[in-house]
């Protein structure tokens, strides 16, 4: 009977801090015991002060009752929100026999500085160095006191760099802050309540200052690709007891020095001398007269916008599995699990003792590391002992992608407690869980999900090892559905779009990559890297791709109407660089690492020109643009016509013949009915003459295990995902990987390891067979319809070797689960859950069904269901 709010949501967070968007959204979760139950009418209650909203008012928004199911997205009307404003909110919903829940428990957000006049500070940093390529990590400090009790103190940095904030002799705030931008654009700024960090009278406020993406290396365009040092900025807002306000900003009366980070690089790792360090520096009674005045930045002509990205965080600690001695007296350590983040030393030893740490994600032949395929990264932190009793250390400014350490000059005999891993990435919420009868198929799950949190770190990377780690945007548009299912990356894709835009170039093509780090500005493709081209099918098309699926998993409309221009200016940008709508054959990446098949570019671009006008017209039709809905709909088919036109024969045959040829035809609907089925036919002809095997690269694998399932070939399907001979997915499982690869052949019985000029073992792009198993094998699908997962599709497949799935996904409006079992006499059972006010349409398999024990009139096999948990039965096969 309960009916209940269980949770509640401000911009898909649980109370924010330091917003910017002056229309919020509200999200809520209901729960009922009783099956069914869906909301009838909601009443929120908005106010400024807690006391405002104990009397059952809102100050600031009292949305009335208002008859409606939506608990997701709920846009605040209320008073203009002011900066730096507090609020409360609560709500209560009704269901459908218009029982009230009671009131939820109160929720608050704060609001950021809206405007850049309140801003008071200067951008400070160290004076220029002379120009060294790797350079100390500034500390800057202010001594400052407070003057009575103080009731709310707030933080609001940011830096053109990175920057650790350090109060009162505590690290606080995330790490990597404030993320990856187009810094020459935009930057983000981050708020931090420090009140409990305060104390009376004397008090230090401070940062150590990274270079990271701004002026440190990035990837492989070399280092100060935005500027040669850090800058930061900071303001603390204090607010006291009996009402007066003061602030603390960075100015000119603020002291810096070098410490003991004698470089910290993201690519080139880190050195630390312990011998440096400036104890006490971050608290009050530290003499700091030998440090100096700042050097005062002119300006920023950027956006300052509140962050939108989710913090990055250390989100796991990893202890070894292993150790081992080496000829040479190093050792090597085996953490398990080719990981992201770094590792924590404890070591005791004499004064100047260097240790150091290397990483690598394999092993040569002889048992040493891998290091070849880091091209100029060096994944090395070098520690400088002070030699005081234990010393504990880990690196600040720089992140590593390994399985391996080889921990070297070590002095004594190191354990397995001499070092830890720390797991770190952008900390996006797990919201899937996908498990198998299947060990190896659980190892691939497990392997994409690793792959994701290795990769998600302010943006979507490449790769966490070799000098790259950029936004590349095909990968990130092939993965997006996979990786919204493993995690809730609303916030995070939503932040990468706005990467996209700052990108976005004059003729509309999206980039290759985002945030271009100056690439395409610098005029470095031109140089260096000429192979770089700002519009390559499958790339630029995460443009479209991204928003579209944001608005699938999340129902997010607002992502559509802020990029829809943008998005119309990409397909209109395609059609005016195509030739009757056929997009030129250029060198671009095509299916990129595919192999031994090569998809023809033209074919391959003028495929996913068709999908692109076709997303763009099914997101003009969910903003109610009937006219640019029909006008995209009749461009998709135009071009679907052309692609026949050009490249498909009678007989079905489509140029290039490779399996992505006809996975992208057949997914992205460029085929008559009748070519359909000839079409399918050489995609399940061409994988068995490869022995039931692949060919697919980073663009044919996302749809390839879909269109075979789409198609009536299921069977091909669970076959490519548990085929284990050379290339498959299982080949990499079979040899140990613990991520999934760049390439299908990153390393081969035949072959060893393939060129070291580009080889990542842990590379998501390929682990877009993610999408699949949570979509299909799992069977938890988004109805367009009803997005953000409103309405699910739950229509589990089972087949294969695979006999039990136990699937979930925990939406907006709470956990969908769909579990089942499948025995050797083909009795199957499945077991689904539908959480409360959303609704699913299940699809059960076979023959004879039941549902809850009774049986289903004949011929039935879909059921609309409300919440609730039931159980279906039926026969298959046999
Ligand atoms: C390499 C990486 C990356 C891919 C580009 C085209 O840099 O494999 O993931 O997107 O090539």
């Amino acid at each position: 009977m309960k009916w209940q709010v269980t949770e509640g949501r401000t911009e898909y967070m649980i109370n924010p801090l330091g917003l910017d968007e002056k229309a919020p959204r509200f999200f809520w979760k209901l729960h009922a015991d009783e099956r069914g139950a869906a909301q009838s009418a909601y009443r929120i209650l908005v106010a400024s002060s807690l006391e405002a909203l104990a009397g059952d008012e809102g100050d600031m928004w009292d949305s009335g009752k208002v008859a409606s199911d939506r608990s997701a997205h709920v846009v605040y009307e209320g008073k203009p929100l002011q900066s730096e404003g507090q609020y409360f909110w609560k709500v209560r919903s009704w269901n459908r026999d218009a029982v009230a829940s009671d009131w939820s428990e109160t929720f608050f957000w704060t609001m950021g500085l809206l405007s850049r006049d309140e801003w008071k500070g200067s951008w400070i940093g160290a004076k220029a160095q002379p120009n060294v390529e790797l350079q100390p990590s500034p500390y800057v400090r202010k001594p400052f006191r407070t003057s009575g009790e103080v009731r709310r103190a707030t933080v609001y940095a940011t830096a053109l760099g990175l920057y650790e904030l350090h109060i009162n002799g505590s690290q606080i705030g995330d790490l990597f802050a404030p993320g990856f931008t187009d810094y020459d654009k935009r930057v983000q700024t981050q708020a931090y309540d420090v009140t409990p960090w305060l104390k009376d009278g004397d008090n230090v406020i401070g940062a150590v200052l990274g270079d990271g993406w701004y002026s440190g290396t990035v990837g492989f365009l070399g280092n100060h690709v935005y500027g040669e040092r850090p800058f930061f900025l900071l303001q603390l807002n204090i607010e006291y007891a009996d009402g007066s306000r003061e602030s603390v900003e960075t100015d000119a009366s603020w002291r810096t020095s070098k410490g003991p980070i004698v470089y910290s690089d993201m690519i080139k790792g880190e050195t630390y001398d312990a011998r440096l360090e400036l104890t006490g520096w971050d608290q009050p009674g530290y003499d700091d007269s030998g440090w100096e005045r700042p050097d005062v930045r002119a300006g920023y002509n950027g956006l300052l916008t509140a962050s939108i990205e989710p913090p990055i965080r250390v989100t796991e600690q990893m202890k070894p599995i292993s150790l081992r001695k080496t000829e040479q007296g190093t050792y090597i350590y085996d953490m398990g699990q080719n990981m992201v983040g770094w590792t924590a030393l404890r070591v005791s030893g004499a004064r100047g003792t260097k240790v150091t740490l290397s990483h690598a994600e394999m092993l040569n032949p002889d048992g040493s590391i891998y290091l070849d395929n880091l091209r100029v990264a060096v994944q090395q932190e070098h520690y400088i002992l002070k030699g005081e009793g234990e010393e504990r250390y880990e690196p600040h400014f720089t992140f590593h992608g390994f399985r391996y350490v080889e921990l070297i000059g070590y002095p004594g005999e190191p354990d397995l407690d001499t070092i830890v891993g720390k797991v770190v990435h952008s900390d996006t919420r797990p919201t899937g869980s996908l498990r198998t009868s299947d060990s190896m198929v659980n190892q691939l799950i497990s392997n994409i999900s690793w792959g994701q949190r290795g990769n998600f770190l302010s943006v979507p990377t490449d790769c966490p090892q070799r000098d790259e780690r950029l936004g590349w945007t095909g990968d990130a548009q092939i993965f997006a559905r996979t990786a919204s299912y493993n995690m809730d990356v609303s916030r995070f894709f939503t932040k990468f779009m706005w990467d996209m835009i700052d990108c976005q170039q004059p003729s509309g093509a999206f980039t290759d990559v985002a945030p271009d780090a100056g690439w395409i500005r610098h005029k470095m493709w031109n140089t260096r890297l000429n192979w770089f081209a700002p519009d390559n099918a499958g790339w630029g098309d995460a443009g479209v791709v991204i928003p579209w699926t944001l608005y699938l998993m999340y129902g997010d409309i607002r992502i559509l109407e802020t990029h829809y221009g943008a998005m119309v200016r990409w397909v209109e940008y395609l059609r005016t660089n195509s030739k009757g709508l056929i997009r030129p054959d250029y060198a671009n990446y095509g299916d990129w690492l595919s192999i031994d098949a090569d998809t023809p570019n033209e074919v391959l671009a003028t495929a996913y020109f068709a999908y692109s006008a076709k997303l763009l017209s099914r997101i003009a039709g969910a903003l109610g643009k009937r006219d640019d809905e029909e006008t995209y709909a009749n461009l998709h088919r135009n071009i679907a016509e052309a692609f026949r036109r050009a490249f498909v024969a009678a007989d079905g045959r489509i140029r290039g013949e490779t399996q992505t040829v006809y996975v992208l035809a057949l997914q992205f609907d460029l085929l008559t009915e009748g070519l359909r089925e000839l079409a399918i036919g050489h995609l399940a002809e061409n994988i068995a003459s490869r022995g039931g095997r692949l060919s697919t690269g980073f663009l044919g694998v996302g749809y390839l295990l879909p269109s075979l399932t789409d198609n009536g070939r299921l069977d091909v399907a669970y076959g490519l995902l548990t085929q284990e001979e050379f290339p498959s997915w299982m080949y990499s499982i079979k040899h140990g990987a613990t991520t999934i690869w760049e390439r299908w052949d990153g390393w081969t019985e035949h072959g060893g390891f393939q060129t070291p000029s580009m080889n990542s073992f842990n590379h998501y792009s390929l682990g877009s067979v993610g999408e699949w198993m949570y979509r299909y094998m799992g069977g938890i699908e988004a109805d367009p319809s009803a997005p953000g997962f409103r309405r699910a599709i739950i229509a589990p497949r089972p087949g294969g070797r695979i006999t039990e799935v136990e699937a979930s996904y925990e939406s907006l409006y709470g956990t969908y689960e769909s579990a089942w079992t499948l025995d050797a006499n083909g009795n199957f059972k499945l077991r689904v859950t539908v959480p409360a006010n959303a609704s699913a349409v299940v699809h059960v398999p076979g023959i004879g069904i039941a549902l809850d024990g009774q049986p289903a009139a004949e011929g039935k096999a879909s059921f609309e269901l409300g919440s609730g948990t039931y159980t279906f039965v039926s026969q298959i096969g046999g």
